[in-house]
């Protein structure tokens, strides 16, 4: 990563500050270190590498040097857009932003796995970190992490992984630009972010989500919490799941995983 090239190119977007690190332990880590000292909205923090990424509940994310993008935006409550009843959408709208890109851009038929992973022929080729900080029942402010496997060699080992996955270059059969990735995603993000609330941003989001009206099991940890047909997604960013037993039930993104049902 040129640092001088990449923060001038990044310049042109109507973001906040600019921050880049060959290496951090962790963009949203480093993001809240930011907030502290005052970072203004809309800045973004990204890394070549880092050594200590996380994914959601205490799992890691891993980004090699120089063969990911691992990036995170910085999002205060003002001017309106996060509400507590939006929040649920914010990790749809880092995926859409990317499941977006990769369609218009790189003709990929992305699909976003509630709540937050971007799939591409059934493998993950991104997922998003959403921290929420609070003063008492106030949100202080959001930290949207975004990482996605570019190069060749960004993929983990299979053995650390609970989920198929696979990189940008394999899927486009072409090499990639991580920078052009990161202004095409950032300025989808732009656009987006202010629709946050809008039914135009649901209607997307419905029509990228994966497993639609198919059989699925809801997770959290390894205990089952549901199993039925996932039908969609609400206004609030809810998973809608028609449950084996007939009733309708909703779900917030919390610590809830979703797999298919192997029919097989
Ligand atoms: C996620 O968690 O998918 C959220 C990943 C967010 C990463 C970004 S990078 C920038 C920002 N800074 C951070 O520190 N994080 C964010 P989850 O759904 O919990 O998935 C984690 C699981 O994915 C792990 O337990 C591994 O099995 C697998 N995994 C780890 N690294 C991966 C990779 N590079 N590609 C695909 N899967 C990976």
């Amino acid at each position: 990563m040129d640092i001088t090239t990449w923060k001038k190119r990044l310049s042109d977007l109507p973001l906040g500050d600019i921050y880049l690190y060959q290496q951090v332990g962790s963009t949203n880590q480093e993001a809240e270190f930011l907030i502290e000292k005052d970072a203004p909205a809309f800045s973004l923090v990204a890394a070549n590498e880092q050594t200590a990424g996380r994914g959601r509940h205490g799992r890691t994310w891993e980004t090699r040097a120089g063969k990911a993008l691992a990036f995170s935006w910085i999002l205060y409550p003002e001017p309106g857009w996060i509400r507590p009843e939006s929040l649920g959408k914010l990790s749809g709208l880092g995926a859409l932003a990317v499941a977006e890109v990769l369609t218009d851009k790189y003709q990929l038929e992305a699909e976003i796995k509630w709540p937050n992973d971007v799939l591409v022929g059934g493998k993950k080729v991104s997922g998003i970190l959403v921290d929420v900080h609070w003063t008492g029942t106030q949100i202080k402010d959001a930290v949207l992490g975004i990482g996605i496997n570019v190069h060749q060699g960004s993929v983990p080992d299979e053995q650390d992984l609970h989920f198929p996955a696979i990189s940008l270059q394999e899927l486009a059969g072409r090499k990639i630009d991580r920078l052009d990735l990161l202004v095409q995603i950032l300025e989808s993000l732009l656009k987006w972010y202010p629709k946050l609330t809008s039914e135009s941003f649901t209607a997307i989001w419905r029509e990228k989500l994966a497993y639609k009206n198919q059989a699925v099991i809801l997770t959290a940890g390894e205990e089952i919490i549901d199993q039925g047909t996932l039908l969609g997604i609400s206004e609030e960013g809810s998973l809608i799941l028609l449950s084996d037993d007939g009733s309708e039930r909703l779900f917030m993104t919390g610590e809830i995983q979703l797999r298919l049902v192997d029919r097989s």
